[in-house]
């Protein structure tokens, strides 16, 4: 089975990209074979600075490793190392019903948020679909919001292989898991880089940590009165670290009243603080290893292009050239 995740290097890491995608990834990586990738070529739609680019797609893979990756058992490489992805977009392109894209929320949403649109943007699901069929991937594990992506992959593969050929290219599952589908932000959207809402796994400081923590939404029930613990933001970030007795103590105590918001978000932040610890201190020393990580990403390179290349050809070869 191989598994194939990816992340855009369009800023730094946030809960909601290691509930929703990181960690389940790592899980994966003792039940198969691996792939992970930063995906530069996507962040070239909203990262226009070279040297932010540079500096975020680093930043990135030491988060990725500090979090857990483990370059023994994973293949992790930076997207661009591949460049086979770009030509097998092209091909793709050309099975790619114009309505499939025009259907896709993504888009919609990210010119509403008034990004400026691109063909870059609007063909964006094309990539991905590349990004995923060029290493005959099963399995991705992604956010809810990636929902609809994986669906267009899966029509692309469809029609590519109703065209050329069955079986020419794996149609890939997504791996959705159902409790961190959506990771909510500090005002109850999705948590996400482009809605200024998010709680980043690695806060510069413990006091910048503690200050986002405090700004999560809430109603404006007295400190003195019972609390719904059932539509609460706060409780819904809390279980993603606390266990069931810590998270049912919490829920008891928002019903029985006598606190204020302020307390639960204090222990909320205390919580996430040392849950991320030890990854903290990994990342420390990985920041002063630059061979090390370098040197990943060049090996998970060489792997994933040779299997990029023997797809591509495949592909090539079906489609007349
Ligand atoms: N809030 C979330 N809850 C659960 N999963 C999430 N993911 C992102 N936000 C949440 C998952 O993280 C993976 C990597 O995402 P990406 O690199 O494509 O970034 P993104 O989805 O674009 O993240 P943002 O913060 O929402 O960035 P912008 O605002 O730039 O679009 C994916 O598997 C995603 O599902």
């Amino acid at each position: 089975m191989r598994i194939l995740s990816g992340i855009q290097p369009s800023g730094r890491p946030h809960i909601g990209n290691y509930f929703g995608m990181m960690e389940p990834a790592m899980q994966l990586q003792n039940e198969g074979d691996a792939f992970f990738f930063i995906a530069d070529y996507h962040s070239l739609t909203s990262t226009h600075d070279p040297a932010v680019l540079r500096q975020n797609v680093r930043d990135l893979a030491i988060d990725f490793l500090a979090c857990g990756l483990d370059p023994e058992k994973a293949t992790f490489w930076r997207q661009s190392d591949v460049p086979e992805v770009t030509e097998l977009t092209w091909i793709l392109s050309c099975v790619t019903p114009m309505g499939l894209l025009e259907r896709c929320v993504s888009y919609k949403d990210k010119i509403e948020q008034g990004i400026k649109p691109s063909h870059g943007l609007f063909a964006y699901p094309v990539l991905q679909a590349a990004d995923i069929l060029i290493f005959d991937s099963n399995v991705v594990p992604v956010g809810k919001d990636q929902k609809q992506h994986l669906e267009v992959s899966r029509d692309i593969a469809m029609k590519f292989n109703d065209r050329y050929g069955a079986d020419l290219l794996v149609v890939p599952e997504p791996r959705i898991r159902e409790t961190t589908a959506t990771v909510p932000g500090l005002d109850g959207r999705k948590m996400s880089k482009s809605y200024d809402n998010t709680i980043n796994i690695f806060e510069e400081t413990k006091k910048k940590l503690r200050k986002k923590i405090m700004k999560v939404v809430t109603d404006s029930t007295p400190v003195e009165d019972p609390k719904n613990p059932d539509d609460s933001y706060i409780l819904q970030l809390y279980q993603l670290f606390a266990d069931k007795e810590k998270v049912a103590e919490m829920e008891a105590s928002f019903r029985a009243g006598g606190q204020g918001y302020g307390y639960y978000k204090q222990e909320l932040f205390e919580t996430i603080w040392e849950f991320f610890l030890p990854m903290r201190a990994r990342r420390e020393k990985l920041e002063k290893d630059s061979d090390y990580v370098d040197g990943v990403l060049e090996e998970g390179a060489k792997k994933a292009r040779a299997k990029a290349r023997e797809v591509l050809d495949r592909v090539r070869n079906a489609v007349g050239m």
